[in-house]
């Protein structure tokens, strides 16, 4: 698309809007579109008369004739800007802001589809492809990661080629070594979602998985389970944690060669909606039990509060360092406790009793607030519980406010929650938590140049840091004096695409209901367009450094980029009974996994070991069956996806 993404002017946007609306745009049509060509008259008037009122809202908006949402620029005091929320403004075309987010994938997909199909890695400025692994003759990693992303926005034609791809030329049987975590939430995630999608939602896979007496009957089905197996050897360690990396071919599982071969601790625990979903649909329980005993693992070392040290030994199942943080190595594990709750129906309690004390133990331990803003921080603690709080947060962090709200109501609605009777102190407060965070997230997108977040922030605060315990402090609205607080080093600056806020944006929108949360995301989106476009039909690309305008481009598309940014965005901007939230469970990788009952001997198979208030381990005999102490009081945590990648191992984000 010439010129297809929103440009500063209005000229522009608007040759932009009539550019979709009246030219052939996309190949790809929804399933049951109409295609017989004939003239629908009233339909096109309406149409016509919509492009007209759109055209003209879209001129007001930009002259500022109406405060179209809660993000308008509002000038105060001395001709500073002051970012607000809160109003509503006009109604806003939802559907196509959705559309555009569409047209954004579009152009990202023919971009790799046009200079690298079928290579793992492509970089959009110097139009080429590459594979992971010299040996390797290609992963899927981006056309597998995007392939629940093509079912979703409905693009026919292009999951057809994706498809045949797999069909063809996928063939996990390479002399390769993989990263266990990555290999399994993108590639095992990503065929798994398209598997349940194709069967649940046969309108928007124009082909199913299913395709009766076609050679590769049930293909992403049986694809998956190919490379689980191939996955499965890295969980033959000593102690059940799996290994850093696993080899394709062998199935050995090859210990991390850095960090003294210790695995990260998110990496092992984030592998367990996979295995356990795939059990499900094939009645193999070893899938299952090699997953859930990594947590058992992790769990007997009866960590304070339910917060864990960033690396997990393979040999021993003990932690390795005392780094703790809810950034990269530790993310994920706290987001698969409450999921995995979710993902059986509920009925798994263990989890949410993880989950709810590593959520204690976060808000002891780990929040704090900036100075002078009071905006919530979900700080680190690199020396351990009792060592000095560190006020940064990787933008992984920001899956968690999301996150929280998600715990709160399982994925109704507060509205729902309180009519269900199911809302009190706690959910008010974990909810108020997960308001504020969302903030602080979205400021680390405001207090940039492009409007686009860094990979890390730091943050000013008090010094001995305000506590939550020390009592919750109210955030001031963000201004441009949030730039002093919000503190960004250079290295940090980049921006790699990366899903987080979104994704907690989505969840916050539907969950809370409040517009505020699609307007965040739309500005977000439009900064996007502005400042990562690769050029005229490359797609787009991450950043080198996202505080400077023009911003410094770096010369790669991540895959989450298609698998997770602009999944998030388009449901954002979608109506929100599309894939109901309490009927799915959201991968690390945003791949959607429907929720379940335990069937068949599918079933909890550890108890959690009796301990103190303190989530500390207390060595007395079990006596009876699923004895376990509810431990209202604590958490857990987890380095930067920079250092994940490339270190001698394919797959690493
Ligand atoms: C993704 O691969 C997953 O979301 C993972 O959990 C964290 N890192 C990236 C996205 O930032």
């Amino acid at each position: 698309m010439q010129n297809g993404h929103v440009g500063n002017a209005i000229g522009g946007k608007l040759d932009d809007y009539f550019d979709q609306r009246e030219l052939p745009m996309y190949k790809d049509k929804p399933y049951n579109y109409s295609t017989s060509g004939k003239a629908k008259p009233i339909y096109e008037r309406w149409r016509l008369i919509g492009s007209v009122l759109l055209a003209l809202f879209t001129v007001g908006y930009f002259l500022g004739f109406f405060s179209a949402g809660a993000t308008r620029l509002k000038k105060t005091d001395g001709g500073k800007s002051t970012w607000s929320w809160g109003g509503k403004g006009l109604s806003t075309d939802w559907d196509a802001r959705r559309e555009k987010v569409k047209g954004v994938f579009i152009e990202s997909w023919d971009g790799y589809q046009q200079y690298a199909w079928g290579h793992d890695i492509y970089h959009p400025l110097s139009k080429e492809g590459e594979q992971m692994s010299d040996e390797g003759k290609g992963m899927g990693w981006i056309i597998v990661d995007a392939l629940d992303t093509l079912m979703i926005m409905n693009l026919t034609s292009r999951l057809s080629h994706a498809r045949e791809w797999i069909s063809t030329s996928l063939d996990y049987d390479q002399d390769i070594n993989v990263n266990t975590f990555e290999t399994t939430i993108r590639m095992m995630g990503g065929l798994l979602s398209a598997h349940y999608i194709s069967n649940e939602y046969p309108m928007l896979a124009q082909l199913s998985d299913d395709d009766k007496g076609a050679p590769g009957e049930d293909l992403y089905l049986e694809k998956a389970t190919d490379l689980a197996d191939r996955l499965m050897g890295a969980f033959e360690t000593d102690s059940g944690i799996p290994d850093a990396s696993v080899n394709l071919r062998t199935s050995k599982g090859i210990v991390s060669h850095a960090d003294a071969g210790a695995s990260s601790t998110a990496e092992a625990a984030s592998l367990q909606l996979e295995f356990k979903y795939l059990a499900y649909l094939t009645g193999e329980k070893n899938y299952w039990e090699k997953a859930e005993k990594v947590i058992e693992v992790i769990d007997n070392n009866g960590m304070e509060d339910g917060l864990l040290p960033i690396f997990v030994s393979p040999i021993t199942g003990t932690f390795r360092g005392t780094n703790i943080r809810l950034g990269s190595r530790g993310d994920s594990y706290y987001e698969y406790l409450i999921k995995q709750y979710l993902q059986t129906a509920g009925e798994e309690p263990l989890y949410q009793e993880m989950w709810n004390q590593s959520l204690v133990g976060v808000r002891k331990h780990l929040i704090t607030y900036s100075d002078p803003g009071h905006f919530t921080i979900l700080a680190e603690r690199p020396d351990g519980l009792d060592g000095k709080i560190s006020p940064k947060m990787d933008h992984l962090v920001c899956f968690m406010p999301g996150t929280i709200a998600l715990g709160v109501t399982g994925g109704v609605t507060i509205e729902e929650a309180k009519k269900a009777g199911k809302w009190g102190e706690k959910e008010e407060s974990d909810m108020k938590l997960a308001i504020e965070l969302t903030k602080t997230c979205w400021g680390m997108y405001k207090v940039m140049a492009t409007g686009l977040a860094p990979e890390i922030t730091h943050f000013k605060i008090k010094d001995p840091a305000h506590m939550e315990s020390d009592g919750i402090l109210a955030s001031a609205d963000i201004t441009d004096k949030a730039k002093d607080e919000f503190v960004i080093k250079h290295n940090d600056n980049h921006n790699l695409q990366r899903p987080e806020t979104v994704e907690s944006l989505f969840y916050m929108w539907r969950i809370t209901g409040n517009p505020m949360y699609r307007e965040w995301g739309w500005e977000m989106f439009q900064s996007f367009i502005k400042y990562t476009k690769a050029d005229a039909d490359g797609g787009y690309t991450s950043l080198a450094h996202a505080n400077e305008i023009p911003p410094i481009l770096r010369d790669n598309m991540e895959s989450f980029w298609l698998a997770e940014t602009l999944k998030y965005f388009y449901l954002l901007f979608s109506p929100s009974d599309f894939l109901p939230l309490d009927s799915v469970v959201i991968n690390t990788e945003a791949h959607i996994f429907p929720r379940f009952k335990l069937a068949r001997d599918l079933h909890t198979g550890w108890e959690r070991k009796t301990r103190d208030e303190a989530g500390h381990i207390v060595e007395t005999p079990k006596t009876a069956p699923g004895r376990t102490i509810k431990v209202e009081e604590s958490t857990t945590t987890i380095l930067a996806d920079e250092q994940r990648s490339k270190e001698g191992h394919i797959g690493l984000t």
